[in-house]
């Protein structure tokens, strides 16, 4: 009796949705999934959850908090950990904008310089000390630094990690993405921005997912309209990610800005329908996008601060702070 072998399915990526066992397959093929791909994926997904884990990003030593010139005017919560609550407002007067205008130039200015120093070996505590020393040179205090309790100046986010890693020992490795996450408290009033850059030679998944989440920003951005509701802008973001199966990462938002680092103005990157507030001129909040190359979903470090990846798949991360003008949008984090 001739046996014949099926040949074995290519490890090929399943989509982020399986079908049933009973479904047609998802390959095209028009077998039954369970014909299919079904044994197939089960592997692809066991070896590359054990590739992930084995290569995750491990906590490394935090050093300590670094000094800020006395000279330098500091946020109420310096000394404490504990921010005030601010008045709520969100629509800044001409006055403010002009200081604000100052505080977002200055940290697309430490963005830029701390960016030029991305590479292979550097540690994420040296790229911290170089986003802390400038800063303090334009006369500036790093907004992280003890807000709500931050152990640092600046939030550094490496592959899976989502947002607020805190920067350590480890020293970045060729093929990783680092986002760096800078505020800068100048004036009185707070600037907010963040970018992911690629560390030497990164593979194309990574690239496209950076690529896509800095477009997403974009398209965030280009939804801005007073009159227009807040939601239209994670409508916006939400439409470009799932084109590439990528998740939203619904845990952290925008959120409003000026005087205070976080008003209660929250801006989802997701389509929300309870997010239905107008949009106003004269307006400053973030729109900051988290897009996962897989699921949408987190988790928390032990350190109760660095929110990473649930499938431990990578994440990336932009940011600006933004001025809602008559017709549209203004960035404010842009350097002048
Ligand atoms: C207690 C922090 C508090 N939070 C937000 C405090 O808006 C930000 N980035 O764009 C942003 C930056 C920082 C921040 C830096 C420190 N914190 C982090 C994590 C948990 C938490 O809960
Ligand atoms: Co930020
Ligand atoms: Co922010």
């Amino acid at each position: 009796m001739n046996v014949i072998t099926p040949a074995p399915k290519a490890l090929l990526r399943p989509p982020p949705v399986l079908p049933r066992p009973n479904e047609p397959c998802w390959c095209g093929s028009s077998e039954k999934y369970k014909k299919c791909h079904k044994e197939a994926d089960g592997v692809f997904l066991r070896e590359e959850r054990v590739r992930l884990e084995k290569n995750r990003v491990m906590p490394g030593v935090v050093s300590p908090m670094r000094e800020v010139p006395l000279s330098i005017r500091r946020p109420d919560y310096a000394a404490t950990g504990t921010p005030a609550r601010g008045d709520g407002s969100n629509v800044r007067t001409a006055e403010e904008l002009v200081r604000m205008r100052r505080a977002c130039a200055a940290a697309a200015r430490v963005m830029r310089i701390t960016g030029e120093a991305v590479k292979p070996g550097i540690t994420t505590d040296a790229l911290d000390a170089i986003a802390h020393d400038a800063t303090c040179a334009l006369g500036g205090y790093p907004s992280p630094l003890n807000y709500r309790g931050f152990p640092k100046s600046i939030c550094t986010s490496v592959n899976e990690v989502i947002c607020h890693g805190i920067p350590d020992s480890r020293p970045l490795q060729n093929g990783d993405i680092v986002n760096l996450d800078i505020t800068v408290y100048l004036d009185g009033m707070h600037g907010d921005c963040n970018a992911t850059f690629l560390v030497g030679e990164v593979d194309e998944e990574s690239k496209q997912l950076v690529r896509v989440t800095r477009e997403c920003l974009e398209l965030g951005i280009a939804a801005v309209k007073p009159g227009r509701p807040l939601n239209d802008i994670g409508r916006a973001i939400e439409q470009h990610a799932d084109k590439y199966g990528y998740g939203v990462v619904r845990s952290y938002c925008g959120h409003g800005i000026g005087s205070v680092f976080h008003t209660p103005l929250q801006v989802p990157h997701y389509y929300d329908a309870r997010a239905n507030e107008k949009m106003v001129e004269g307006m400053t909040f973030t729109i900051e996008p988290m897009i996962n190359a897989g699921s949408h979903e987190d988790a928390l470090w032990p350190d109760d601060w660095t929110a990473v990846t649930k499938d431990l798949r990578r994440s990336a991360q932009f940011e600006h702070t933004i001025l809602v003008t008559k017709d549209g949008a203004e960035v404010l984090t842009v350097e002048r």
